[in-house]
């Protein structure tokens, strides 16, 4: 079997960029067996609980995020580190080629229940500043905290799917991961339905609709609330994913982050034949205005992503 450090060698000659995927390949392999014994060590709960010995406990967001601070630090090539979980971007290395932007820990609210958490990452350059277009990522990937531990990651070619073995190294399970063009599941959070704009609100009735209404086929409807296991399951058998600007988010520009979510979530799910948009823009295509900004997310298999686009083309 491949193993990560190997198809990096095939996808570049670079060696920062390989070295930065390594970096936050071997965060995620630390990260995932402090996950695996949280329950034991007291680790899940709010900050400010306590272990059995009675420490006091960090919440995992902040150890992930001490975890990939750690990692980027030994790394000569990261001159820069923007994180969710820190206000401000971090400088590390002034002559680092490179800049990492991660959501350390995605979908935190699962921790407590056991269900499939994620390090999202996404690599630009530093030369290009901290505020670039996702089309300008150099590599994008996460890590999928469930049954196995995957990291899915993306050079500039095909997305491929590695997983850990027992001994800490990543073997390629999946060379090219290819989401179907069409499919008939969707996950959105429904409970927002009150909030939705016209296009969403459309697009999902059709859905429920299945083969009694304009789409012809029935659908499924799927939701973890985690990103990284919603993508991941889209990203392996189909299906369309979308938190959409709605009225309670609009005025923050919607609900997850541009940099850290959005854009290597989108790099990661064309480079597999899949699309992604705003509703209103392709989602790679957005001038960042901040680091933290929040934008609409849209994407999955290219039929149900354009049947959305189609709609927002209309309303
Ligand atoms: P987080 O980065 O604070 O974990 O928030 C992002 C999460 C995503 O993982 C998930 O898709 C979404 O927020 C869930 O939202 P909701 O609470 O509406 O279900
Ligand atoms: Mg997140």
């Amino acid at each position: 079997m491949t193993d990560l450090a190997h198809w990096l060698k095939g996808q570049t000659a670079d060696h920062s960029l390989a070295s930065a995927v390594l970096s936050m390949a071997a965060a995620g392999a630390e990260l995932a067996d402090i996950l695996r014994l949280a329950p034991i060590a007291g680790q899940t709960g709010l900050a400010g609980s306590d272990n059995v010995q009675g420490e006091a406990q960090k919440a995992l967001d902040v150890i992930s995020n001490d975890i990939v601070l750690n990692h980027l630090r030994q790394n000569p090539a990261i001159s820069i580190l923007i994180s969710e979980e820190l206000d401000e971007a971090v400088d590390l290395s002034s002559q680092g080629p490179l800049i990492v932007a991660t959501d350390p820990l995605d979908g935190s609210s699962n921790l407590d229940v056991n269900v499939t958490v994620g390090t999202i990452f996404s690599v630009l350059a530093s030369e290009g500043g901290l505020l670039q277009k996702g089309r300008n990522q150099l590599a994008a990937g996460y890590v999928a905290y469930g049954p196995a531990t995957s990291l899915v990651v993306r050079i500039s070619g095909a997305t491929s799917v590695f997983t850990l073995d027992r001994n800490g190294a990543w073997l390629q399970t999946l060379a090219e991961a290819k989401v179907p063009q069409a499919s008939g599941e969707f996950a959105i959070n429904t409970a927002r339905e009150r909030f939705w704009d016209a296009a969403t609100t459309g697009y999902v009735k059709e859905s429920v609709a299945g083969e009694t209404g304009p789409a012809g086929k029935r659908y499924n409807m799927r939701w973890v609330g985690s990103m990284v296991a919603d993508i991941h399951r889209i990203l392996m058998r189909g299906g369309i994913f979308l938190y959409p600007l709605d009225s309670e988010t609009k005025a923050k520009g919607g609900r997850l982050r541009l940099l850290y979510e959005a854009n290597p979530m989108a790099w990661l799910i064309e480079g597999a034949g899949g699309r992604s948009t705003t509703g209103a823009q392709g989602i790679l295509d957005i001038e960042p205005e901040h680091i933290h900004q929040r934008v609409p997310v849209i994407l999955g298999s290219a039929d149900e992503v354009r049947r959305v686009e189609e709609r927002y083309a209309r309303e």
